[in-house]
């Protein structure tokens, strides 16, 4: 009995461990192979067709100001409404909307008709003007 049932368990052991050691080479073997493929082929590939940098810089400059022009300055409410350009950023046509301003001291700054250069971000579902300045 003793006998029976220590070599049942040592044979399920050595089922266990050829079948991690199987699994573990099949894994070790796709992954490496895998890593090979991505290295070389993936991240050239990218490197040599869009330029990261590149386009990563232009997309920043892009997005980072809009143009606009003063309407409406509301300092109670810290709100500026503002005709403005495409936002890029946030896929916004251009249109004379209300933004909310992340700082009050942005307002003292402009006046109504003052030409900006801003950029507006999505923040707790509401879209504020974080940074604003006059253009030249
Ligand atoms: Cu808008």
């Amino acid at each position: 009995m003793k006998t029976s049932k220590s070599l049942a368990a040592f044979g399920a052991l050595a089922l266990a461990a050829s079948f991690a050691a199987n699994v573990y080479a099949q894994t070790t073997m796709s992954k490496d192979s895998m890593s090979g493929m991505d290295m070389s082929g993936m991240k050239m590939d990218k490197i040599d067709k869009s330029s990261m940098p590149g386009m990563t810089l232009d997309t920043a400059a892009n997005s980072a100001k809009t143009d606009g022009e003063v309407r409406k300055i509301d300092k109670e409410n810290q709100k500026i409404t503002l005709k403005h350009g495409d936002i890029k950023n946030l896929d916004m046509p251009g249109m004379t909307m209300v933004f909310k301003v992340k700082d009050a001291a942005m307002l003292d700054k402009v006046q109504v008709g003052s030409k900006v250069k801003f950029k507006a971000e999505k923040s707790d579902g509401a879209i504020a003007v974080t940074s604003m300045e006059l253009a030249q």
